[in-house]
Formats: structure tokens, C-alpha cells, sequence
């Protein structure tokens, strides 16, 4: 069984997001998601509307996904590889080159962001300030 990995705070999930998952599982058959603590969104200065249980609950759903695990460190990522066996690591570009220490444990693949959208951009239109 190919097992693939990314990461992220998946905050009000959106079809970019979606995009990236079923392109992640096409790498393989299992899919796990680290998603971002509350806590660790913190430290990323990233402050998500839905809580980490709701988030996760909401991955559950979808149906690229088979796993969620928290993401509660930026040093968590070689322990997860090799404690789930992970052979592929796959993140949106937006972070291209910043995981390649992971080339030592596993694959590591940077797919194209999906353009158009993204939780910032949500919010900030919801808020009327429409950045376009
Ligand atoms: N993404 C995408 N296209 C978008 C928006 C997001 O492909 N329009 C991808 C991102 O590149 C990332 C994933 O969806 O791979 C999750 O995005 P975020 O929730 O914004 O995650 P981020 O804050 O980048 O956290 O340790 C890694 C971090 O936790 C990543």
C-alpha cells in the first residue's frame, strides 16, 4: 500500500483545497492529512475560523481522505514519515523546495496551487473588501 502524506489547516474547506487532496491521493492508495492544531495555526499567524475538531470532522468526509492526524510542530514532518511509512509527501507549490529534507525519507511532489481561490480570499470578500 502507497502511502501519501501533506499537510495543512484546511480552514473553510474550498474547492482548491479539495483539488489538492484528490490530486495527493492519486499518487497512491492512502491518503493522510496532518492538519493544523489551533495552537499551531499560532504560531503560523494564521487564525482559522473553524477549530481543529471541526476541521478534522470535515476532512473525515471527504472521500480522498482515509486519515487526520494533528500538525502541531514544523519539526513533525520526518517522525510522521517514517512512523506512518509514508511514501509520498505531497504539498501545493506555494512551498516548493521548503520540504525537500524529506527527499532523504520519501518522495516529495509540489503540485500547482489551484488559482482563484483561497481562504483569505473567502474572507476577505465576505468582509466586502474585495480584493479583485
Ligand atoms: N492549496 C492549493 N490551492 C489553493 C489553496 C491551497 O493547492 N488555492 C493547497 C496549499 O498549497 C496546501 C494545502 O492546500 O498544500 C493546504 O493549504 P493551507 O490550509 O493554506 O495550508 P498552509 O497554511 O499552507 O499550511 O506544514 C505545512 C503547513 O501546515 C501548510
Amino acid at each position: 500500500m502507497i502511502k501519501v502524506i501533506t499537510y495543512g489547516t484546511f480552514d473553510l474547506l474550498h474547492w482548491g483545497h479539495i483539488n489538492i487532496l484528490k490530486r495527493a491521493k492519486e499518487y497512491g492508495d492512502y491518503l493522510i492529512v496532518a492538519i493544523s492544531t489551533d495552537e499551531f495555526n499560532q504560531l503560523k499567524n494564521k487564525k482559522a475560523y473553524y477549530t481543529y475538531e471541526h476541521r478534522k470532522v470535515i476532512l473525515e468526509a471527504v472521500k480522498y481522505v482515509d486519515e487526520v492526524i494533528p500538525e502541531k510542530t514544523w519539526d513533525q514532518k520526518v517522525e510522521d514519515v517514517k512512523k506512518h511509512h509514508v511514501d509520498v509527501f505531497v504539498m501545493g507549490d506555494d512551498w516548493q523546495g521548503k520540504f525537500d529534507f524529506l527527499k532523504e525519507y520519501c518522495e516529495v511532489i509540489y503540485l500547482p496551487r489551484t488559482e482563484g481561490i483561497s481562504t483569505t480570499k473567502i474572507k476577505k470578500e465576505l468582509m466586502g473588501n474585495d480584493p479583485s
